[in-house]
């Protein structure tokens, strides 16, 4: 008998690995997949498993269509990845933030109690929970102070889980992961759009690379380590909480000056604040610009977890560094964007 395991949020990024980790240990993967006017299995086909794993029609928001998904997939283990997951959008669409990425998770723990109360599940917390920063290294004990619409909806999602546990006795974890990233990022999130606007530069398609705030500081890991977290925190025993991090953490300065290097600039910082420039020492032409509009109403100023109770408890280590990641979705953004895959 294989093991059956459903995933919300397939077609995101580390839905997609994590789809890619269960398959390879021999589970048979249900998505939950969400009608849109486009093909959103991208990710899926990128890591070559978009004919393997069973997509279901259904929203977060549907509670019948959740419903339905335990019920077809028969799934012993339920990882609730899918969100509105973009902070900037969350002031934006609070009311769909709300939505999509809190009250959902009550839904998905209420369609496991009436269809398989068994079932095992991991909800997608996240550092973003923690916010305005109340201790130099955050844990499971820090207490949350969320800066942003999404965070405020995440602490949601993370409390009920806690209560379902604690209320139902459902083997409920929450993983409050710190950023992950990939050659799979979405190109809205900074990381990658920093090396995918490197790549059009160095390839002629774009003049210059605008960001928001350079100083916000972020414990940035890689996703393919983190989805391997989620599978440990379901195989464990007890259900738990754990914070998964690397407890290092750069500038967004730092991470465009290293992706710089990977794609063959030399930057030169002048200016400041709003005036910022990055200029390439070769060319004497400006890379990099900072636009007051990419700026948030809030900011998280610095985040930088530790992840010591998954070490001892799970046997969690990561496996990619920080230059390593950088290089790593610095070199898959040239090549795509040579080959004509990333206009
Ligand atoms: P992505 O934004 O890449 O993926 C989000 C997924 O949610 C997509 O598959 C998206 O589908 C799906 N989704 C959005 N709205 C709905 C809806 N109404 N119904 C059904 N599905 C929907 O996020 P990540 O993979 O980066 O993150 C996974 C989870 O982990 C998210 O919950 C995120 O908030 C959380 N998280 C992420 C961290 C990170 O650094 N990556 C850190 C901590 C937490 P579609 O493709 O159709 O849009
Ligand atoms: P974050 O990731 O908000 O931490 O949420 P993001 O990459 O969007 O921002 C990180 C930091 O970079 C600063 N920044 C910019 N960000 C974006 N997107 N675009 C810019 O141009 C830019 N310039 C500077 C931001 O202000 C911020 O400080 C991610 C998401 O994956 C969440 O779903 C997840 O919960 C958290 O990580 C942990």
């Amino acid at each position: 008998m294989t093991k059956h395991a459903l995933i919300t949020g397939i077609t995101g990024q580390d839905g997609a690995y994590l789809a890619q980790l269960l398959l390879g240990k021999g589970y048979t993967v249900y998505g939950l997949i969400a009608r849109r006017g486009t093909d959103t299995t991208g990710r899926l086909h990128e890591l070559g498993i978009a004919d393997q794993v069973r997509l279901l029609d259904g929203d977060l928001i549907d509670l019948s269509s959740m419903i339905r998904a335990m019920e077809k997939s028969q799934a012993t283990e339920v990882y609730n990845l899918g969100a509105q997951s973009f902070v900037a959008t969350s002031w934006d669409q609070p009311i769909l933030t709300a939505e999509v990425t809190g009250t959902s998770v009550v839904k998905m723990l209420e369609a496991i109690r009436i269809v398989n109360p068994k079932a095992r599940f991991y909800q997608a917390s996240t550092s973003e929970m923690f916010g305005q920063i109340q201790e130099p290294l955050q844990s499971e004990r820090t207490p949350f102070h969320p800066r942003s619409p999404y965070g405020v909806a995440k602490l949601y999602g993370h409390w009920i889980t806690v209560n379902y546990r604690e209320s139902f006795g459902l083997h409920a974890s929450s993983g409050i992961l710190f950023n992950h990233e990939s050659p799979l990022r979405g190109t809205e999130f900074v990381t990658r759009k920093i090396t995918l606007a490197l790549a059009r530069i160095r390839h002629g398609l774009q003049e210059v690379l605008e960001l928001g705030n350079l100083d916000a500081k972020r414990d940035w890991g890689f996703a393919g380590d983190y989805v391997r977290a989620m599978w440990l925190m379901l195989q464990q025993e007890q259900p738990e909480d754990y914070v998964i991090a690397t407890g290092e953490t750069w500038t967004v300065r730092t991470f465009v000056q290293k992706a710089a290097i990977c794609a063959g600039f030399d930057l030169e910082w002048q200016g400041k604040d709003e005036k910022t420039q990055g200029i390439d020492r070769k060319s004497g032409k400006v890379v990099v610009r900072v636009n007051p509009a990419f700026y948030r109403p809030a900011e998280v100023d610095i985040l930088i977890g530790n992840p010591a109770k998954a070490r001892e408890k799970l046997g969690w280590e990561r496996e990619v560094g920080f230059d390593a990641l950088v290089q790593m979705m610095m070199e898959a953004d040239l090549r795509r964007v040579a080959g004509g895959l990333a206009q």
